[in-house]
């Protein structure tokens, strides 16, 4: 059990709200139902009906005979593959709206950036001259959906790697060759009586985990540019200040920014804000949870209401009159705590219908019209409410850095490079970079690893990335602001304030966690940091990760040359043998390790000492805290303590 269950006031006091009207949600689940402790660390084997079998004790293999490092590492895979296909069948979704797009079969969306579709179009060998922008999207589509069964040898992206790091795949035998294959092909090995040698299991795991990265993944985010825009810096609020009490709150909470991103529009169409004024409301108010709500947030400056811990606890206001919810990280929990209030829980995908929701079914084809349909459900609902409270946090944010953006940053249209980057981490001034990325888990206290690790390492001078959870923890609690830089050690807050930049960069959705994987080819590409991704003095963390793609981004992480962290328990614990094997012998093979590590302290201070054992490597000058410090008046004494934090954060009462 977590000492603390939440270090986020709002969350907190709506927790409070909960107990009081008698709403269930994950933190209390997580109390009642304690983790089996023998599947929890991977030594459990469902995968046929002689079992399962539960290697603990005297059992040390399975009535197959298979072994507890066969069975983990089978388990993992198993894992992997379904966070690889969460995510690649998600990008798939986008493909398929693109070719309904350029062929007119889906009249509500557009291509808005027709600069991203070009660079798209020749990644993927899309002819473009003298062809409308339809007929290249056309083709952008198609050859994105052959990308995801491909017949050839690789996907089309592994050629935005670096040479050093393709050359080391393809010696490997791990180049992804179409995340379809690649997670049918885990599914076939992990089967009874087949694949039965755990490092063989992994390299699979690790070449599926790649076709996610960089096929599925990287794929969904081009796509969602190419037809929503490619993000640049733009305001927003967030935290559960941000519903308003006049006005039809409705939340899009789930992945694809497809439905919400028409949600937006609808919601801005006069005939359906008169309809809201007819019921009494001033307006229509457009919150988001999760990942969607960092698609939205990036492209449209819709206010983050929270993250995958505040979706139960968010209905516990009274004040949404639709919670509207599409695929992945959606509890089923929701739908009870909405009994409980006059919320109105509706799902959306054909993919996903829960028990005891309204299900409003959304295609393409009538994307304006079920956005309108589903807004007037709302507005219907709005006389209904009853016993309100609306949490009085919020804060400011600046989101929306695409590693075109970032680029752009560095040097404008005309120059645009990594460049100052490069030189910037080269001369120490920034130590070095991390990704900081993923879910919230109840079994730890929620948003308070995210938030240390990032604030430990933007102190420490490592400028940080974040994506996902992470993004929306850093966003409730002033992480994604200029004003920021008072936590930031002084040659990394040099650079920032060079450039104008936050030292803590919200790239987006899970999905856009490929673009992490752009911006890091883009630093080996510009020269002076090595010649592999696993030359760079960087790293990735996962603090409360919880989900199965969780796993597979820690592990297209770590095959493309990043070490990572993932925050609590491990779940291949039962087998020592696969944890040597990922922590430590990874990197003879892969250039990085993967480490399960609950002591958040521990996984900043080992990646520290990475990062300079990195730069060291690499002859970087040396890294001296305060070099570059100006004066020591922006530093406060010890930042990281409860009571600074309270003194610097700008979450406050409204
Ligand atoms: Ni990603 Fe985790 Fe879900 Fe987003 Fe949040 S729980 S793996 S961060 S919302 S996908």
């Amino acid at each position: 059990m977590v000492d603390k269950k939440t270090i986020d006031p709002a969350v907190k006091e709506m927790m409070e709200k909960a107990k009081a009207d008698g709403i269930i949600t994950a933190f209390d689940r997580a109390e009642s139902t304690k983790a089996c402790p023998i599947g929890h660390v991977g030594s459990c084997c469902k995968n046929c009906h002689m079992g399962p079998c539960r290697l603990v004790g005297k059992t040390t293999v399975g009535v197959c005979g298979a072994t507890i490092d066969t069975v983990a590492a089978r388990n993992l895979a198993r894992a992997i593959a379904a966070g690889a296909a969460s995510h690649s069948d998600h990008g798939r979704g986008m493909a398929f709206t693109l070719l309904a797009a350029a062929n007119g079969e889906a009249p509500d969306y557009k291509i808005k950036d027709a600069n991203k579709l070009m660079r798209v179009a020749e990644y993927l060998e899309v002819p473009t001259k003298d062809r409308s922008n339809e007929e290249i999207a056309a083709d952008v589509a198609r050859a994105a959906l052959a990308d995801f069964g491909s017949l050839k040898g690789e996907v089309s992206y592994v050629k935005r790697a670096p040479e050093k790091r393709k050359e080391l795949w393809s010696k490997l035998g791990v180049t992804p060759r179409g995340v379809d294959r690649e997670v049918v092909e885990t599914m076939h090995r992990t089967h009874v009586g087949n694949d039965q040698d755990a490092e063989h299991i992994m390299m699979h795991a690790a070449r599926t985990s790649l076709g996610d990265g960089w096929g599925g993944s990287m794929l969904s985010t081009d796509i969602s540019d190419i037809l929503f825009g490619t993000p640049s810096p733009v305001a927003s609020r967030s935290n559960f200040g941000v519903l308003a009490e006049d006005e039809v709150n409705v939340v899009v909470h789930g992945h694809e920014p497809t439905l919400s991103e028409l949600i937006v529009v609808a919601a801005n169409s006069p005939d359906v804000l008169d309809y809201a004024k007819s019921k009494g409301a001033k307006g229509i108010n457009i919150v988001g949870i999760c990942c969607t709500a960092n698609e939205v947030l990036m492209r449209q400056g819709v206010p983050l209401l929270g993250n995958f811990l505040s979706q139960e606890l968010a209905i516990a206001t009274g004040v949404i009159e639709a919670m509207v919810v599409d695929i992945q990280c959606i509890m089923q929990g929701i739908v009870d705590a909405a009994e409980t209030t006059h919320t109105k829980i509706i799902t959306t995908s054909p993919k996903a219908k829960i028990t005891g929701a309204t299900h409003i079914e959304f295609h393409e084809d009538k994307a304006l019209e079920t956005a309108k349909l589903i807004l007037k459900t709302a507005i219907d609902n709005y006389p209904n409410r009853k016993n309100v409270q609306i949490p009085d946090y919020t804060d400011r944010i600046i989101a929306g850095f695409s590693h075109e953006y970032i680029a752009y940053m560095q040097g404008g249209v005309y120059r645009e490079s990594f460049r100052p980057l490069n030189d910037a981490i080269s001369s120490g001034r920034i130590r070095g970079a991390a990704g900081v990325v993923g879910c919230n888990n109840p079994r730890i206290t929620h948003d308070d690893p995210h938030l240390e690790v990032v604030k430990e390492l933007i102190k420490n001078d490592v400028l940080v990335v974040t994506t996902g959870c992470n993004a929306i923890a850093c966003a409730k609690q002033g992480l994604l602001t200029p004003e920021v830089m008072e936590y930031a050690g002084a040659g990394l807050r040099e650079v920032c304030e060079a450039i104008g930049i936050p030292p803590v960069l919200h790239m987006g959705s899970c999905v856009d966690n490929s673009r992490i994987l752009t911006v890091l080819a883009q630093c080996v590409n510009e020269g002076g940091l090595g010649e592999d991704i696993s030359d760079l003095p960087v790293a990735g963390f996962a603090p409360e990760w919880m989900s199965e793609k969780a796993l597979s981004i820690g592990c297209y992480f770590v095959t493309s040359g990043v070490r990572t962290w993932m925050g609590g328990t491990s779940p291949i614990e039962g087998s020592e043998m696969l944890t040597k094997l990922v922590g430590e012998d990874w990197n003879n093979v892969f250039g990085a390790t993967w480490h399960f590590e609950p002591d958040w302290q521990k996984t900043v201070e080992e990646a520290l000492a990475h990062i300079d054992a990195k730069r060291k490597a690499l002859n970087l000058e040396e890294y001296v805290p305060g070099k570059y410090a100006k004066s020591n008046t922006y530093f406060p004494a010890d930042y990281t303590s409860d009571e600074e934090f309270a003194k610097y954060s700008r979450t406050r009462a409204k």
